[in-house]
C-alpha cells in the first residue's frame, strides 16, 4: 500500500514538473540551432481518440498509457497485437505552415491534429543541453518527446520551449505535437474573431544547443528617463549561473564591462554611454552587443532610442512624431495562409513603406520574430498586440491568466527590439467593472515587466452627451493607457462617408491619440460611383473624408487604417465581393493597390 501511495505520489510530482513551462529562451535567431522545419506524418483526429480512452481518461496522465495513446508512436509488436495507427503510414505536412491551406479538407478544420517529426542527434551530455523551440502552434498544444509529455503551451503567437537533453538518444527520437485549434469562449481570442483561425505549427520549430550553463534571457535598452546610460539584466541558466562573470561587450561603444551574477543566476546592469547614435526611423542604427561567459557567446544587434509621451506628444529620443502606420494581420502576401517567414515580412514591410508609412500596428495577436527584426533595420516603428479581442470572458481568473501569460511571453521575446514602442492591451473591449479590472491588472504587469515602453489598447469612441455628431471617448481605460487609441467606422458601419464631415471630436484627455482603425471594404477591379458600396472609388472617398475629419482632433498623433491587405475572415461571406474575405484591404489578396493606397499615400507624403 504504502509503496502504491509513493508510486502515486512519484508519478504526480514527475508530471508536474514535466509540465512545468521551461523558461523561453530569446534571440535564437543568432544561437546554433537545427531546424526541425519540413514534413512531419500527422494524424487528424476530430475525437482526439489518441489522448482519452473510451471513458474519456486522458492517456498522458495514467501512471502507464495504454497503447492507443499517440503520443507513445506504438507499433504492434506482433501479429495479434492490436494497435490502432501508424504514424509512419500517414501522409505528411509541412512544418511551419497552418493546415487549412496546405490540405483542402482541413480548410475549415478545428480541432486536434497530431504532428511526428523523428531525428537523430548527437549531444555530449557532459558540457552541453538540448531544447526544442517553437515560435508559435495555434492554439493548445501538447508536446511529448520519445513518449513522455514536456508540456502543454497555450496562446497561437507566441514562442516556447522545452529542454528534452535527459530524454535524448543519439538516434530515433520522436517528437510528437499534439496542436488543438478549437475556438473555446474562454480562451484568448475567444470564440468570435474577425479572422481566420488557422491551425497547426504556424512558425519554426528547432533545436537550440547550449553549453550546461548558458545566456537564456537579457534585457538591454536605454535606461528609461536617462539616455546617457544603457541598463537591463541578464539571466544564466544552469548550474553554474550564480556567482558567475558575464561580459557585455558593444564594440562600436567601446563598452567592455564586466558583471556579476547573484544567487539566482541573474544580473542587473547600468553603464555609462555618451556617445551613442540613438535608433531612429531616420537611421535605425543597430550595435551588435555580445554577452560572454566562459562557458557562452551571445550576441544581438540592439538598438537604443527613448519613446515617451508629454501632453500630447509622443517623444521619440524627445523629439516629437507623428505615427504614419498601417495596421496588418499575418497573412504571407507570397503563399497561401498565414505568413511566417523572412520573405513574407519583407513584402508586408515594403509595401508599408512604399506607402509612406513609419509605423505598423500588428494586429490582433504577436506576429512572427522576422517582423520586428525587419522592422529594427527598416526604422520602422511598432505596435504589438495581446489577442485579448472583443468579448473575452473577463471573470475568468484562468482567462486573465493565459492574457498574462501571451503577453508575457511576447515581452520576453521582443522587448530587446527598438522598433517596438507599444505594448496594446486588447481590441475593442466593452467596458463593465471586470473588463476595466482584466485590463488594468495586465496593464499594471506590463508596466512592471517593461518600463521602457508605452501602454495602449484599440478602445471604441461614443457619442459626446446626446450629441450625435460630437465624439468623445468615455472609457475608463482611458484613464490607465500612455496612448490614447480607438478604432471608428463612420462611414462604413455608422453613417456614409459623407457623415464624416459632420463630426466634431471632443476628447478631453491630456495624450496622444492614435486611430488605430478607420476603413471601408472594397473589391480591387471593382469600379463605379463613390456612392456605391464595394467599389474602389468607394473605398477611395472614405479615406478622404476620413483623412479630413481626423486631422480636427488636436491631439492625434498617429493612424492605422484598417488595413494593408484583404485577409481571410469566415465572417465576410457576400458573394462575388468577398467569398471569405475582408475587403477593407489597400491591397488585394493578389498584391494589385486599390485607388485608396494612393490616398494614404499622399496624406502621408504631405505629412
Ligand atoms: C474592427 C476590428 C477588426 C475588424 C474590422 C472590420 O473594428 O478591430 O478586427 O476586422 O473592424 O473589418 O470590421
Amino acid at each position: 500500500m504504502i509503496k502504491k501511495v509513493v508510486l502515486v505520489f512519484t508519478f504526480l510530482v514527475t508530471t508536474l514538473i514535466l509540465n512545468a513551462q521551461d523558461k523561453l529562451i530569446i534571440n535564437t535567431y543568432n544561437r546554433p540551432t537545427t531546424s526541425l522545419n519540413g514534413y512531419w506524418e500527422y494524424i487528424v483526429d476530430p475525437y482526439e481518440n489518441g489522448y482519452y480512452n473510451y471513458r474519456y481518461e486522458a492517456f498522458d496522465k495514467q501512471e502507464n498509457p495504454q497503447k492507443g495513446a499517440f503520443f507513445l508512436n506504438s507499433k504492434s509488436e506482433s501479429k495479434s497485437d492490436l494497435v490502432e495507427y501508424d504514424f509512419d503510414k500517414m501522409d505528411s505536412i509541412l512544418v511551419p505552415s497552418d493546415w487549412n491551406t496546405q490540405k483542402e479538407n482541413l480548410f475549415y478544420y478545428e480541432g486536434t491534429l497530431w504532428y511526428k517529426k523523428s531525428f537523430d542527434y548527437k549531444l555530449d551530455k557532459t558540457s552541453n543541453r538540448l531544447f526544442v523551440y517553437f515560435e508559435a502552434s495555434n492554439y493548445k498544444t501538447e508536446v511529448y518527446f520519445n513518449g513522455k509529455k514536456l508540456g502543454v503551451h497555450v496562446g497561437g503567437f507566441t514562442p516556447f520551449n522545452y529542454e528534452i537533453t535527459s530524454l535524448l538518444k543519439e538516434n530515433d527520437n520522436f517528437l510528437i505535437v499534439k496542436v488543438d485549434n478549437k475556438r473555446i469562449k474562454e480562451g484568448v481570442p475567444t470564440l468570435l474573431t474577425d479572422w481566420w483561425n488557422y491551425g497547426g505549427i504556424t512558425r519554426d520549430v528547432k533545436l537550440i544547443e547550449t553549453s550546461n550553463t548558458f545566456v537564456q534571457d537579457y534585457f538591454i535598452q536605454l535606461k528609461p528617463k536617462d539616455s546617457n546610460k544603457i541598463s537591463g539584466y541578464i539571466t544564466l541558466n544552469g548550474e553554474n549561473a550564480p556567482q558567475k562573470n558575464v561580459q557585455i561587450s558593444i564594440p562600436e561603444l567601446n563598452i567592455n564591462r564586466s558583471f556579476k551574477t547573484n544567487n539566482t543566476g541573474k544580473l542587473s546592469f547600468e553603464i555609462d554611454a555618451k556617445t551613442i547614435s540613438y535608433w531612429s526611423m531616420e537611421k535605425p542604427h543597430l550595435y551588435d552587443v555580445t554577452i560572454m561567459t566562459d562557458l557562452d557567446t551571445v550576441t544581438d544587434q540592439i538598438g537604443f532610442r527613448s519613446i515617451q509621451t508629454k501632453g500630447k506628444q509622443i517623444l521619440l529620443n524627445n523629439k516629437p512624431i507623428f505615427l504614419k502606420g498601417i495596421s496588418i494581420h499575418e497573412e504571407s502576401p507570397i503563399h497561401d495562409g498565414r505568413g511566417w517567414n523572412k520573405e513574407d515580412a519583407k513584402q508586408i514591410l515594403n509595401w508599408a513603406k512604399e506607402l509612406g508609412c513609419n509605423y505598423v500596428r500588428l494586429a490582433h495577436y504577436p506576429h512572427n520574430e522576422h517582423m520586428l527584426r525587419l522592422a529594427d533595420k527598416m526604422g520602422i516603428l511598432v505596435w504589438e498586440e495581446n489577442p485579448v479581442y472583443w468579448t473575452i470572458s473577463w471573470e475568468n481568473e484562468n482567462t486573465f491568466l493565459n492574457a498574462k501569460n501571451q503577453l508575457s511571453e511576447v515581452i520576453d521575446r521582443d522587448k530587446n527590439r527598438a522598433s517596438v514602442i507599444i505594448w496594446s492591451m486588447a481590441n475593442e473591449t466593452p467596458t463593465s467593472d471586470a473588463r476595466n479590472n482584466f485590463l488594468k491588472k495586465l496593464a499594471s504587469f506590463t508596466k512592471e515587466k517593461d518600463p521602457t515602453r508605452l501602454i495602449s489598447a484599440a478602445l471604441e469612441q461614443s457619442d459626446y452627451k446626446d450629441d450625435k455628431f460630437t465624439r468623445t471617448i468615455s472609457d475608463p481605460f482611458a484613464d490607465v493607457v500612455d496612448i490614447l487609441s480607438f478604432n471608428q467606422y463612420i462611414g462604413w458601419y455608422d453613417g456614409l462617408p459623407e457623415k464624416c464631415s459632420k463630426i466634431s471630436w471632443n476628447i478631453q484627455q491630456d495624450k496622444p491619440v492614435i486611430i488605430s482603425e478607420f476603413g471601408a471594404g472594397a473589391k480591387y477591379g471593382l469600379h463605379g460611383d463613390k456612392s456605391e458600396r464595394w467599389t474602389e472609388e468607394f473605398q477611395e472617398h472614405l479615406y478622404i473624408e476620413t483623412l479630413k475629419m481626423i486631422d480636427n482632433i488636436e491631439q492625434l498623433q498617429g493612424v492605422s487604417p484598417w488595413i494593408l491587405v484583404d485577409f481571410r475572415s469566415p465572417r465576410r461571406i457576400l458573394p462575388e465581393i468577398q467569398d471569405g474575405w475582408n475587403r477593407k484591404g489597400l491591397i488585394s489578396e493578389d498584391g494589385l493597390k486599390k485607388k485608396a493606397f494612393f490616398v494614404l499615400q499622399e496624406y502621408y507624403n504631405n505629412k
